[in-house]
């Protein structure tokens, strides 16, 4: 039986996940989630990433937004904004039990990652769905503003100020999830995908958290990653924007350099096929295909292209 580990943020990466959901089975597939975006909001315990997978997988996702819920409907919210509440932060009706029903369960003592497992079991998602760590993880971003929390640097601020640096609260303290750091560690893993999401805010943090690190520098599986990169743009997010504030050149290229010897290949789109030749090393295998993900069939193509490259690299 074959055994992969994909590592994902939010709506880039959900998207791939969501294809190999559809060409790996259950057991053949975990998938390991950010939370370095999770927040404490109007007294409720938030996790847009692992929510975004988990609506994602289920089905339920919005397809205008890629993250949050179908068919929403936006009482509270409306209402919290007319009392004068804040109201920056788009909470949905239905979303709004979610975010609910897991501070309850965390408050009453209970794990993140057991809380996820039993909402998707609800659900009915069959891939295992871990948060890295069921410790407290929080980035925050130095910017020309001050330092911000995530989500307000990213949803109230819109990416608006310009970042300095980020940094991982709780990283260096966390541990891996258990049953994670036991996939990972395995003997008989297959390959390791870190898809699509922006390398800087939504995979950092994973990578932040030492054992799990560790875990995967010491692989034996090859690791592959799909560039959220484009002719010099990602699809969605920030991701160019802060590469040229960090100094960093806005291509492909860099985005292999920042994860270094972690990966044994890389993917890039069609249309950075060009760069293929420069990104390429002894120790790091190009593979140029289609990465723009607009439908299910985009998505599962992908899936095959990565797991096709791992095995050719293994
Ligand atoms: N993103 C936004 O751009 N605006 C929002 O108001 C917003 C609300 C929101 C609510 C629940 C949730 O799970 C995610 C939400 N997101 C929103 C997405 C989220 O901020 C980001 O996409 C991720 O944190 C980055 O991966």
């Amino acid at each position: 039986m074959a055994r992969y580990l994909a590592i994902t943020g939010g709506v880039g990466g959900a998207k791939l996940s969501l294809g190999l959901t559809h060409v790996l089975k259950p057991a053949e597939l975990g998938i390991a989630v950010n939370t370095g975006d999770d927040f404490e909001h109007l007294g409720l315990h938030v996790s847009p990433d692992l929510d975004t997978l988990m609506y994602t997988l289920s089905g339920l996702s919005n397809p205008d937004t890629g993250w949050g819920r179908v068919g929403e409907s936006w009482n509270f919210i409306e209402t919290l904004r007319e009392l004068g509440g804040e109201g920056w932060f788009n909470l949905g009706d239905r979303d709004l039990a979610v975010h609910v029903y897991r501070t309850q369960q965390l408050t009453a003592g209970r794990s993140l990652s057991t809380v996820v497992q039993e909402m998707h079991a609800t659900l009915g998602i069959k891939h295992p769905v871990w948060p890295v760590t069921d410790n407290r993880l929080r980035t925050q971003v130095e910017t020309d503003q001050g330092t911000l929390d995530f989500q307000h640097y990213f949803v109230r601020e819109r990416c608006e100020p310009v970042v300095r640096a980020l940094r991982f609260e709780g990283a260096s303290a966390a541990r891996t999830t258990p049953a994670l750091l036991e996939w990972v560690t395995a003997s008989d893993l297959d390959g390791i995908i870190i898809c699509p999401s922006n390398p800087f805010l939504s995979i950092d943090p994973l990578l932040a958290v030492p054992d799990f690190r560790r875990a995967l520098e010491q692989r034996q599986a090859p690791c592959v990653a799909i560039s959220p990169v484009i002719k010099g743009a990602a699809v969605k997010g920030p991701t160019t924007k802060i590469m040229g504030e960090l100094g960093l050149p806005q291509s492909s290229a860099a985005v292999a350099t920042h994860y270094g010897n972690l990966l044994d290949g890389f993917i890039i789109d069609d249309g950075d096929a060009a760069l293929a030749t420069e990104i390429t090393s002894e120790a790091l295998k190009v593979r140029v295909a289609k990465t723009l993900m607009n439908t299910l069939d985009d998505r599962i193509n992908l899936a095959h292209t990565a797991l096709k490259f791992i095995s050719e690299i293994s």
